[in-house]
Order: structure tokens, then sequence, then C-alpha cells
């Protein structure tokens, strides 16, 4: 095996690795924390933005979507919430100037990391035809060859819509108004490659594709299952909630297949007792394999079911729909097919199933480990099941918890960013703006790609996001791209998505969450869904980056007028002077928003109900809580090969990378590396250091290749490997994802490690 990285390779990626560590947050936390944040801000805007994240009047975190609690500390921001901030907040700037020095050749060749690190977007920019750099285009002009491109479509279905879940609820029901309105529901989101599996489950089951529990459900709860995921990194405030739930005497069990350091021990940066010692947070650890969870909670079930007293009769019989059919699939379950299938051992199992069963209201929380596979619906609903036994929806202290990613990607959905909208709520759209929005569905991410590619879809618009960088396969969804008319990024920051254009681009610069945003009617603000549903202001504080940027309502306003010109009765310049007029129309058309300016303006902002939460009802097509019995499935990986997850490390938000480091899992100053089983790099003759491609295999029969990754014996479970996403989307097929949500299954790739030439 070779032992230094291929030529070729970038310099800065080369990792070295030290051994894991086995407790999140504490010391370290804060020094990188003001590392990062003096780097990229200076003194005095670090403390500008600093004490005003998730504060009452300030801004809400750009970070992750998990909720505020009600007594905010002075510092109620986490460690990779600061880094979001300080990415945003940078002094840094690409002017006019950069693109000038900066061929699109050239930017094609930089890695992401290096595209993020030039600071933020100044100016609009228009690639024009043929031409070999950005130039400086007036908002005007670049609205002018928006609306030219969409006029010359044959149908608005040609035309694709992205959204990431940074946008506000404001920006967000104002893309898709004029979406429908120009005549097409191609809405596609980041949400189709996260959490669409969770609302796929969750709606058919529960009749809601949202969690159903509270911050306070959690303090209160006896059992917090924590079930792929990863909060030391992804959701660090979420450690506190666990915390707290601990310290009432909660019980965790984490199953993962990798034993990730937050979930050991958490050491409480805001108190002086967890600083030094920290709090051991979890009690059971399943190191499961890749997509062995629905055979775990399948004979779970079915060893509850066969517990004399272990079920909730009263609400099965007056909550819930398809109790026998499932209870007959569920007894069929098999000890050795889920040992096979998961890799736990016969105690680790009946563990699990004492701590159960010994707890009277028991949360499960999941992210991408479970949503990103073949079979992640058909998890999902097991997860649910498991809860219908126990009666543990709508009860405090119990429930479903869906941990969301981008800090407004729940309330994206909530907003109408969907390409499969419910028919009342396009009746809602139409009675209140008086247009017949259009029925049929559009496209989801993976069909938009597909669309692309085969010319059926010409021009792309992004409100934010790296769709480039974010979607899997990489090599086909970049030709797809470059079949474009016209590709358009309302964007903060540069990204591989600017390198990667249709025949003409623009970049549209854009205000972020911490920036001032004044408009005619004054200074104005946005509202934000959290992951449990709460809906509350959030307020910039900082001088924007430049002077020429437009906000994202003020853009979609702009955008609207000029592509819809007099055809549209939409009181478009209204909304750009005055958002509260668009939170007017928002409490119109959306329930659970009515008389939205005046409850957004109390401080902690409201709940939006949630059926089964508040009432125990049911709003599924049986009118019941709905019980699933899905065949038990489980990825086969051939002789000799991994199956491999595509995750984060400590130091990215996505396909933003902060830093070349992976502190918790003792990796530094590379991504490049691939986390493998001793023993299993032992058979496949690995040795620790050495060099590998990671080459995937698919029934297409076509190989992808990812070149250049240092082997890194890691304690993964058997059979296992780990590498960071966006390095590894090559790997996967466009069209191996999740049945029902389409969610690339980006979690679980076969892959062939073979030795990277070294010439
Ligand atoms: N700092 C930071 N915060 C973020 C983000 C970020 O990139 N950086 N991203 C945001 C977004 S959009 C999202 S969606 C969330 C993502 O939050 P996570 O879902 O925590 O993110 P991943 O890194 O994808 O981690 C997936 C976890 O699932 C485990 N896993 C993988 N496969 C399986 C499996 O088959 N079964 C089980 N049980 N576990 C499995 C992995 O080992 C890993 O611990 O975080 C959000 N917050
Ligand atoms: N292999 C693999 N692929 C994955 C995943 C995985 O686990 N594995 N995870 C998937 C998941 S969960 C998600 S959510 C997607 C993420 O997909 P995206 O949401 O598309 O990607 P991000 O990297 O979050 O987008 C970053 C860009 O957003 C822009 N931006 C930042 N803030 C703002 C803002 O306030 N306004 C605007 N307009 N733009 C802004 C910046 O230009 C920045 O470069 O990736 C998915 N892809
Ligand atoms: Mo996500």
């Amino acid at each position: 095996m070779a032992t230094k990285p291929p030529a070729g390779d970038p310099v800065q990626d080369a990792p070295q690795v030290s051994a894991p560590q086995h407790a999140a947050a504490g010391l370290p936390a804060i020094a990188h924390t003001l590392r990062i944040s003096q780097q990229q801000m200076g003194l005095k805007r670090t403390a500008q933005t600093l004490l005003k994240v998730n504060q009452k009047d300030g801004f809400d975190c750009p970070g992750c979507a998990w909720p505020e609690g009600d007594k905010r500390h002075t510092a109620e921001f986490c460690e990779n919430g600061a880094k979001a901030v300080a990415e945003e907040a940078t002094l840094r700037r690409v002017t006019p100037d950069f693109f000038a020095a900066h061929s699109l050749a050239d930017l094609a060749t930089r890695s992401g990391y290096w595209l993020g690190q030039q600071g933020r977007i100044t100016q609009p920019m228009l690639l024009a035809e043929g031409a070999e750099h950005y130039e400086a285009v007036t908002w005007d002009r670049a609205f002018a060859i928006i609306a030219e491109e969409l006029k010359a479509l044959s149908s608005p279905d040609e035309a694709l819509f992205y959204t990431s879940g940074r946008t506000s609820n404001e920006a967000a029901f104002l893309l898709q108004l004029f979406a429908r309105e120009f005549g097409t529901n191609n809405l596609p989101d980041c949400s189709n490659m996260c959490h669409e599996s969770s609302g796929s489950a969750l709606t058919e089951t529960i009749g809601i594709g949202k969690g159903s529990v509270s911050l306070e459900d959690l303090h209160r709860a006896d059992l917090i299952i924590v079930a792929g995921q990863n909060p030391g990194t992804n959701h660090p405030r979420m450690l506190s909630a666990l915390e707290k739930a601990k310290a009432a005497g909660a019980k965790i069990i984490s199953i993962n297949p990798l034993p990730e350091a937050g979930l050991e021990r958490f050491k409480n940066p805001q108190t002086p007792q967890g600083m030094i010692k920290g709090a051991a947070l979890t009690d059971l650890f399943l190191q499961i394999r890749i997509g062995g969870d629905q055979a775990l909670f399948r004979l779970l079930n079915k060893l509850i079911l066969e517990t004399e007293g272990a079920l909730d009769q009263a609400f099965i019989d007056e909550h819930t729909h398809g109790f026998e059919e499932f209870a007959e699939t569920a007894r069929a379950a098999d000890w050795d097919e889920t040992l096979t299938a998961t890799g736990l051992q016969h105690a680790e199992i009946e563990q699990a199933l004492a701590m159960i069963l010994a707890s009277r209201r028991t949360i499960a929380c999941w992210a991408m480990g479970l949503t990103q596979h073949k079979h992640a619906v058909a998890t999902i609903r097991e997860v649910v099941n498991m809860l219908l036994l126990r009666g543990d929806i709508g009860r405090p202290g119990a429930g479903v918890c869906p941990v969301r990613g981008h800090s407004n990607v729940q309330g994206d959905r909530t907003m109408g960013i969907f390409e499969r909208p419910a028919p009342a709520f396009l009746d809602a759209l139409e009675k209140e703006f008086g247009f017949a929005p259009p029925r049929h569905h559009g496209f989801d991410v993976v069909r938009s790609i597909q669309a692309l590619r085969d010319g059926e879809a010409k021009v792309f618009f992004a409100m934010g996001g790296n769709f480039i960088g974010a979607t899997p396969d990489t090599e086909v969804t970049e030709a797809a791209m470059r079949r474009a008319s016209l590709t358009v990024h309302v964007s903060t920051k540069l990204n591989r998505s600017h390198a990667v254009t249709g025949r003409r681009a623009l970049i549209l610069p854009t205000l972020g969450r911490t920036d001032k945003d004044v408009q005619a009617s004054g200074r104005q603000f946005v509202t934000v869904e959290d992951s449990m549903g709460m809906v509350h202001a959030s307020r910039g504080n900082l001088t924007p980056a430049s002077p020429h940027l437009l906000s994202e309502p003020a853009i979609v306003a702009r955008m609207a007028r000029a592509v819809l010109g007099a055809d549209s009765a939409t009181p478009w310049e209204e909304f750009e002077k005055d958002y509260a007029t668009i939170r007017d129309r928002i409490a119109r058309v959306i329930p659970g928003f009515e008389d939205f300016n005046a409850r957004v303006a109390r401080p902690s902002g409201f709940a939006l109900p949630h059926a089964p939460r508040d009432e125990r009802r049911f709003p599924t097509t049986t009118g019941k809580a709905n019980f699933t019995a899905a065949p038990v499935e489980y990825p086969h990986v051939p002789e000799g090969r991994l199956l491999l997850q595509t995750l984060r490390s400590h130091d990215q938000y996505n396909t933003t990378i902060y830093g070349l480091d992976d502190r918790y899992r003792g990796i530094k100053g590379g991504r490049r590396v691939v986390l493998v089983h001793p023993a299993d790099a032992a058979e496949l003759g690995l040795a620790d250091g050495s060099y590998t491609d990671l080459v995937s295999e698919w029934k297409d029969g076509v190989e992808r290749r990812a070149p250049g990754f240092r082997v890194v014996h890691y304690p993964t479970a058997r059979g296992c490997a780990a590498a960071y996403y966006p390095e590894t989307n090559v790997l996967v097929p466009l069209d191996a994802t999740a049945d029902t949500s389409n969610t690339p299954a980006s979690k679980s790739v076969v892959v062939r490690l073979e030795q990277s030439r070294t010439d």
C-alpha cells in the first residue's frame, strides 16, 4: 500500500491522526471558537455578534435548528454555532476585482474550503455566454436576464427553484408564491436530501411530518434514544438538554456505528462543574452496523409484544390502526437475522429492551444516520411502531424527535417550499392571491438533476445552498448543470456551485442572518421555525458586507416584478418595503399563523399547533396513528467490500469547510481520510496511514472513484467505513435513493478500497 498522498492532491490535505476523544466541549471548544471568530471578524465584531446569538432581541443562530430554552445564558451559543456566525460575519470580501483575478476555470480547480475562505460576496456578478470571468452587473440587468431566460422556456416546468434551509419564512413564502404564480411546483430543497424520510414516515404514521416533543419533554423523559445522530458536533446545544434530562434521572441509549465523543461525556462550558468533570451521557451504547436499525427496532417490538403488560392497550385500542397486521409481522422477527443485520450481541439487545420496558416516557431522537438509507422510511416507521406500542406519542416526556439540520429548514416547508404541496395549501393560496396555482407535482432534488441531465429543465435558481456540492453523483450532476441555459445563485459566500454553471450564470449576493436589514418602511426582522415547531423573530445587527447587497425577500420581490410584470396582481413592491405585509398574508394562508405579527412580537415567539402532541389527534388517512408492517431490510455487502457512510467532521457546516480538523475523532490537518475497523483493515491489507482510493460499486456497473484517502484505523462497527461529505459525494449514485422519500442513500455506499497510484 502507498504511504504518501498521491501526486496532485491538494498539499494542505495531509491528515495527522491521534486517539479519538471521549468527551465533548470543555475548554478546548472555547479556545477554538475564539480563535476562529477573531481570525474572521476581529475583536469588536466578535463581541458584537456572539452576545446576540439566540438572544430575544438578537438573531437566530444560522447553525442548527435546535430550539432555545426560555432562560438564556448570556452566551447562548456553542462552538459550532459560533463558527457558523464567524463564517458569515467575516471581514473578508470577494469583490469584482477578485473575479477579474480569478477566471471561472481557476475557480473550478479550487477546493470548497478555499472558495469559502475568500469572504462575503459584495456585488451582483454575471458570467456572460462564452466569458471566462464573472463581471459586475447591475441588479436591474440581472433581473432582466432572469426574466428573458424564464420567458423563453417552452413550459414553466423547465425552471427549477431550489431552497437551502437558511432562508427565512418571509423569503421562503415569497419564493414559493413566485414559482407558483410563474406556473411550477418545481421547488426542490435541501430537505429532499435530509429529513425527507422522516417527513414521509411521520406523515403516514402520525399525520404530520414534524417532531412531537418540546424541550420541556426532553427534560422530563425517562429514556431518550439517540439513533444515527452526532449531536456533539452537529447539535451541540442538544447536549445541555440531555445533561438536564440525565440530572432528572433519564437514561440514554445511543445507537451508532461510531462511538461519538459528544454522546459519551459532555463538559458543559456554561457551568464551572461541567468544565472540569463533565457528565457521562450514554448509559447504553449499541454499536450497530450501518443500516441495521430497522432490524433492531423490529426485534425490540417483537420482544415488547411478548412481554406481559408491556403494551399501552388503551392507547392502541383508542388511537391506532393496523395493530394486528403489524403484530403478526413483528412476531416473525428473528434473533439470528437481527444479530447479523446489527452486529450486536444478544445481551445488548436484552439490555436495551429492559431499559425500554422500565421507561414510562420514551423519546426517540434521530438524524441523518436513519434518514439516508434505501430503507430509511421503513426504519423510521419501525421506531414509530415502538412508540405506539407503549403509548409514547402525545403525552408529556415522550414522542418523536427528528432533529433538523439547517436553522430554518422546517419553516421553509411550513411556508410551502415543497414539490408536492397539499391541495388545501394550494386552495388557500388561490383564494388569497387570486391566481390558479399549478396542481401537478414538481421535481425534488434527484428528479431536478435528472431533468437537467435529460434537457427537461433549463433554468436553475437557488435560494442559498451549494447544490453542486451537496448533491450526489458529483460528475453526473456537474455535467447536468452545465447543460442549463441559466444558473442563478442567491448567496452570501462563494462555493462550488458558482464554478459549475449553465451557459450564463448570475451570483446575487444577499444579506445573512447577522446583517441589519433596512427597507423603505424601516428596519426589518424575519422569522424562523425551530426543530420543535417554535416560531420566533430574528434581527441582524451588523452593517452589511457591502451597500450593494439585497435581502432575500427583496431579491424575490424584484425578480417577480421583472418576470411577471403587469400580469401579477400581487403587491411585490409592498412586500419588499415592509415584511409585516408578508406575514399578514402568511397568517391568512397557513394554519397556525393566525395573528402572526402580534404573536411574533412576543420575545419567545409562539408554538405551532401539532395535533398528535396537543390533542392526541392523528390527521392521517385513517384518522388514527398507523402501525406499519414493512419487510425487514438491511444492506448486504459482498466479500472484500465495506459499507461507507458519508458524514460531517467537527469543522464543517455541510459543504462549508471551517477548517481541516475533526478534533473529537483525533484527525488534524486534512479531510481525505477513511475510518476503517482495525480487524477489517487487517483482512483487507490496509495499513494505518496507507493511502487508498474509494471505489463505489453500484448495479449500473459504473465505477465511481474518490482517490487518495488516508486509511485511519478506527473503532467503527465491523464491515463499516466512514469518510467526509462532500468529498465522497462523487461515490453516491444518483439513483441510489430511499424508497418513498427519494433521499440519496448517502449513508450506505458499497465500496472497494484500492491502492492509490503514487506516480
Ligand atoms: N456543525 C455543524 N452542525 C450541523 C451541520 C454541519 O454540517 N455542521 N449540518 C446540519 C444539517 S443540515 C444536518 S441534517 C444535521 C446533521 O446531523 P447528523 O445527522 O448528526 O450528521 P452526520 O455527520 O451526517 O452524522 C450522522 C451520524 O449517524 C451515524 N450513522 C451513520 N449511519 C448510521 C446507521 O446506519 N445507523 C445509525 N444508528 N447511525 C448511523 C454516524 O456515525 C453519525 O454519528 O446537522 C446540522 N448541524
Ligand atoms: N454525501 C452526503 N451528501 C449530503 C449529506 C450527507 O450527509 N452526505 N447531507 C445532506 C444534507 S442533510 C443537507 S441539508 C444538504 C445541504 O445542502 P445545502 O443547503 O445546499 O448546502 P450548504 O453547504 O449548507 O450551503 C452552503 C452555502 O449556502 C450559502 N449561504 C449561507 N448562508 C446563506 C444565507 O443566509 N442566504 C443565502 N441565500 N445563502 C446562504 C453560502 O453561499 C454557502 O456556500 O447536503 C446533503 N448532502
Ligand atoms: Mo440537513
